[in-house]
């Protein structure tokens, strides 16, 4: 059982930022309403105010959408064609907007090669050790390994937020850090109804920080209605997803990176 049923399109604010992206344009977005990946690239053009048409996929029908295995030979959501040539990898797709658009602000890498790298090492613990434990947490069957997930998870949460300055990662500007992160700030009530996570035990300030993320416009108008999440991550929550990350943590593969 996979998720060949879920939800075909984005609902709630979501849905009305996909209604206003309808127009064909040079750069298309191919995303999944429910993908956290998918909602870093989208936020980040929503962030900058690029024009962009939304296409939604369902990345688990692989074999329904011959043209998207074009775009991304992988399969996965998100991906980007961008005059005819495509792109994909979240976080390769962030970078690159910022690159192709250096006119639209705010810049969510800063300028200063020390900083660009600080930005980049955190977002290589958000990939490495947040991501992971958080798949970790929310499949694991047995009550042991869903405590030991969960300590983890909320151990490479605080460690990140230590370093947050409030009221985003660096302070005042909204950065790649905070789009990384982002997506899974918003599904984190999935944690809390299923595996005994409270964002406000995690410490080091992350309760605030996650607050911040949840109401920053780019966020909001990226995310569905909640009880879609909840249905979507039901297969997660039963050890049943068969995605490529659920399989790679499965398999205990996935702690290089997601
Ligand atoms: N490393 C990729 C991960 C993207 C990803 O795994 N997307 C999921 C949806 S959230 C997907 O397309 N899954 C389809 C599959 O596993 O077959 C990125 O950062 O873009």
């Amino acid at each position: 059982m996979g998720h060949e049923n879920i939800h075909p399109v984005a609902t709630g604010p979501a849905a009305e930022t996909v209604a206003q992206h309808q127009d064909p344009q040079d750069r298309v977005l191919y995303a999944g309403w429910f993908c956290p990946f998918s909602q870093r690239a989208w936020i980040t053009l929503e962030e900058k105010k690029i024009s962009y048409q939304y296409k939604e996929v369902n990345p688990y029908n692989k074999e329904r959408d011959l043209h998207f295995l074009d775009i991304n030979p992988k399969g996965l959501v998100p991906a980007i064609e961008y005059k005819g040539r495509a792109l994909y990898e979240s976080l390769i797709l962030c970078e690159f907007l910022e690159d192709a658009y250096p006119d639209h602000t705010p810049h969510l890498l800063p300028k200063d090669p020390f900083e660009r790298a600080y930005v980049r090492l955190w977002i290589d613990h958000v990939s490495k050790a947040i991501i992971p434990a958080f798949y970790r947490t929310v499949q694991a069957q047995e009550p042991e390994k869903q405590q030991t997930g969960l300590q983890e998870f909320c151990k490479a949460l605080r460690t990140i937020s230590e370093k947050a300055k409030g009221p985003y990662f660096l302070g005042e500007q909204f950065s790649f850090v905070d789009v990384a992160i982002a997506p899974w700030a918003v599904r984190d009530y999935i944690v809390k109804e299923h595996r005994g996570y409270i964002r406000a035990a995690v410490g080091g300030g992350w309760k605030e920080w996650a607050e911040q993320l949840e109401k920053r416009e780019s966020v909001i108008k990226t995310f569905s209605l909640p009880e879609h999440y909840r249905t979507f991550y039901a297969t997660y929550l039963r050890g049943e997803a068969q995605g490529e990350i659920a399989k790679a943590i499965r398999s205990g593969r996935g702690s290089s990176g997601i």
